[in-house]
């Protein structure tokens, strides 16, 4: 798809304010509906209205053609019910001790097979990139998964300006390594830094992003904040949190969960409902934030991104390479 220059947009590629502040109110008005209904559940009920609302706007974006036209999950179950482990392993842990972590400035280390290795300022390369929202459908591991009106960049060009050289056959991600500000560090539960990897043809893919951003505001600590990765089509542990680094290798990176389990969790995770986990099957997913009876979703052959990224797996057999 070609991107858009922030210059060449219209008043059309713009979310109009009035969609904007309409969906506002709407967030508004289920966050208090959530607010009344929580007595101890979850954790938004246990913060101050205010600590909800901490993000900034974002301004300029536009909308993607890739969005799914589907019911989005309620503002409060997307930065209220998380996988984070840097903060504890409960999925309320990431909302209540994510707002210790520092996130600007923010740096983003630049390594590997590249023409343009370095250190960079977030900021600055947030200047190059042109902000899209797009509505993805997060599937986790756990069959559970949620529909989020996402905001970023396409990683395909952030990659494309690096310039990785021809060795370049994947690219590897970490997280902050910070045990202070990030105290789940401190248990053993997984090998730190978090690391997370893609082939480079996946990562090349228009599909997969950069993400800064939900529901029109800059991302909320919980949900990975400055910069994270969303790739549509894999578990959603694939799509690593507050990255600090992004390395092209000429190897297979060795990734968190990967070296964690290796029978339970493969590289490439993509969203399969043939291939179960070894302890649950993944034919079905419960929708988090739909009511108790809410039928669950049958789950789709790459989170039914198929069209998009099937070519990449043509001659693999799934099963072998899960
Ligand atoms: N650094 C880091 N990234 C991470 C995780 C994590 O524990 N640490 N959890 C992953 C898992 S298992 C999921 S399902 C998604 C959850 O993203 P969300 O909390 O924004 O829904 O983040 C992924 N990224
Ligand atoms: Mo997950």
């Amino acid at each position: 798809m070609g991107i858009k220059k922030l210059t060449s947009l219209t008043d059309n590629d713009v979310t109009p304010k009035a969609d904007f502040d309409k969906s506002r109110a709407l967030i508004s008005a289920s966050r208090r509906q959530f607010l009344t209904r929580s007595s101890g559940f979850m954790v938004a009920g246990a913060l101050a209205p205010d600590a909800l609302w901490a993000g900034n706007k974002i301004e300029n974006y536009v909308t993607s053609q890739f969005s799914l036209k589907e019911k989005l999950t309620p503002y409060e179950y997307v930065t209220g019910y998380n996988n984070f482990y840097e903060f504890g392993t409960a999925k309320s842990d990431p909302a209540l001790r994510a707002h210790l972590l520092k996130t600007k400035p923010w740096s983003l280390t630049i390594e590997g097979e590249v023409a343009k290795p370095g250190v960079y300022n977030l900021e600055d390369i947030l200047k190059q990139q042109q902000l899209e929202e797009r509505i993805y459908r997060l599937r986790c591991v756990e069959a559970w998964s949620m529909v989020v009106p996402w905001i970023g960049f396409s990683l395909a060009e952030l990659i494309r300006q690096m310039e990785p050289t021809s060795k370049a056959k994947y690219v590897e991600f970490t997280t902050l390594y910070d045990p202070k500000q990030m105290p789940g560090q401190k248990s053993r539960i997984l090998k730190w830094p978090y690391v997370e990897g893609l082939r480079m043809d996946e990562a090349m893919n228009p599909l997969s992003l950069m993400a800064t951003g939900l529901y029109g505001e800059e991302m909320p600590n919980q949900n990975g904040a400055p910069l994270r990765l969303i790739v549509p089509w894999k578990y959603g542990f694939k799509s690593i949190k507050s990255i600090v680094k992004i390395k092209f290798t000429e190897q297979m990176p060795k990734t968190s969960w990967n070296e964690s389990a290796k029978n339970e969790y493969g590289f490439y995770a993509n969203v399969n409902p043939d291939v179960p986990h070894p302890r649950w099957s993944q034919r079905r997913e419960r929708v988090i934030g739909a009511s108790l009876f809410t039928p669950k979703r049958d789950t789709e052959l790459f989170n039914g991104y198929g069209e998009h990224v099937a070519y990449l797996y043509k001659g693999m057999n799934l099963r072998q390479f899960f």
